[in-house]
């Protein structure tokens, strides 16, 4: 550990609970605060409220070497990171109401020499004109008294934990020496490299990765809608443009899921109006995509009198339990809402839903006329292939190909 001892992480959910329970294994002493008193109890305990490898082992760790506290208020530390959602309103509209309540959270705690760190995926000129502003309000001098940074989180949900430390990090500060106070934070605990920049930049530059993989999903979700229409295999299609050296083209799937790819883009959209054309279009194609596979079932559901449909996945994406923004499940409400069929829904990695009973997969299998394949889990792929030439099957994701 270098100058910095103490840390006060607000927001305790995938990105600021691994932090924090890092962090504490590192030897720094944290406070992870959450406005959920049930989510403190657990951590607490020394147990966890998400699913994520490894993660209830660390947070055990953590806890029990005393070096993590979870609790509903923050405390005075040397930094504070601020790992709240930032989800958006109707109208697409970027909701920074949880970014700014953390703001005001801390700034009864805040002393002179602090360090203010946003992860939260934010909307360009957040860090300027919410954190650093409400901060100067409050009679702080942003630039010589306490220092204010963006470094957004970039890992990836299933890998948290390895690419917390393996990924390279970008920081900008408000002024140069919050870019390199808080790099050399993050040097003193990332394997990967720190690049510096400021902070408008890094806010761009999360919003531009997660929109690079969103435009590039886009066209792989067109592409499969072409090719369906040509009779097309657009799985094998794919697989024949990527051997082109410098092609490499995403997976199509039943719509874009989470609360990251299918959010972020629109925060450049909101700023970026007319200028923002392709982004736009490929949140527009991704959206759609859910209703395309819901006509395609209802066509096949149409040559029976009332079809039996296995539905296999609800999460947004492979083995994972997280069903937020999955159009896996989507596609199943709608179903259910139209009445065509009797549905078969199975999750392997959930145990209970509130609102769907759930059936085991074979078994949905065994007793289904029709197979929608929504997710691609480890499970979903050990079926045998002549299971699929028996029935009449949807596939959005390539598993039987
Ligand atoms: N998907 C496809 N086809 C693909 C890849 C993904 O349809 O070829 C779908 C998935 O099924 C899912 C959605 O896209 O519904 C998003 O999944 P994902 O695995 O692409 O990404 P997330 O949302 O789990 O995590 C992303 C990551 N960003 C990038 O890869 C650029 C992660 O690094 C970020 O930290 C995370 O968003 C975040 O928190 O912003």
């Amino acid at each position: 550990m270098g100058k910095f001892n103490s840390v006060c992480v607000l927001g305790l959910g995938y990105i600021g609970l691994p932090t924090a329970s890092l962090l504490g294994t590192k030897g720094y002493d944290v406070v992870g605060v959450d406005v959920s008193q049930e989510v403190v109890d657990t951590i607490n305990r020394g147990e966890i409220h998400i699913v994520e490898p490894d993660l209830d082992l660390l947070v055990k760790s953590a806890v029990n070497s005393g070096k993590l506290k979870a609790s509903t208020s923050p405390s005075p530390a040397d930094i504070f990171i601020i790992a709240v959602p930032t989800p958006f309103k109707e109208n697409h509209k970027p909701d920074l109401s949880y970014v700014e309540s953390a703001t005001r959270a801390i700034v009864p705690h805040i002393k002179t020499g602090n360090l203010i760190i946003l992860e939260s995926t934010s909307p360009v000129g957040t860090t300027d004109d919410v954190v650093a502003k409400i901060l100067k309000e409050e009679g702080f001098d942003t630039n010589n008294e306490v220092h204010v940074a963006h470094c957004p989180e970039r890992v990836l949900p299933g890998r948290i934990l390895i690419e917390l430390i393996q990924n390279d990090r970008i920081v900008g500060g408000t002024s140069q020496a919050a870019t390199e106070m808080a790099a050399s934070f993050y040097e003193e605990f990332v394997n990967g490299e720190v690049l510096r920049t400021n902070a408008k930049t890094a806010e761009m530059s999360k919003l531009t990765e997660n929109s690079f993989r969103d435009v590039n999903i886009a066209f792989a979700n067109e592409l499969s809608i072409i090719c369906d229409h040509e009779h097309i295999d657009v799985w094998e299609l794919i697989s024949l443009a990527n051997r082109h050296p410098r092609v490499d083209v995403l997976q199509p799937g039943p719509g874009v899921g989470g609360h990251c790819i299918a959010v972020d883009p629109w925060f450049i959209i909101d700023r970026a109006g007319e200028k923002a054309k392709l982004i736009r279009a490929a949140r527009e194609v991704n959206d759609s995509k859910p209703q395309w596979v819901i006509d395609k079932v209802t066509e096949k559901a149409s040559k029976f009198r009332r079809p039996v449909i296995a539905c296999l996945g609800l999460a947004f994406k492979a083995n994972v339990d997280d069903l937020r923004e999955s159009p896996a499940h989507e596609i199943v409400k709608a179903l259910q809402a139209k009445n065509i069929a009797d549905l078969l829904i199975c999750e392997p990695n959930i145990k209970t839903h509130p609102e769907f009973e759930l059936t085991e997969y074979n078994e949905a299998i065994d007793k289904a006329d029709i197979l929608l394949v929504l997710v691609d889990h480890k499970e979903f792929k050990t079926i045998k292939p002549t299971v699929f030439i028996e029935k009449m099957v949807v596939d959005t994701r390539g598993i039987t190909k």
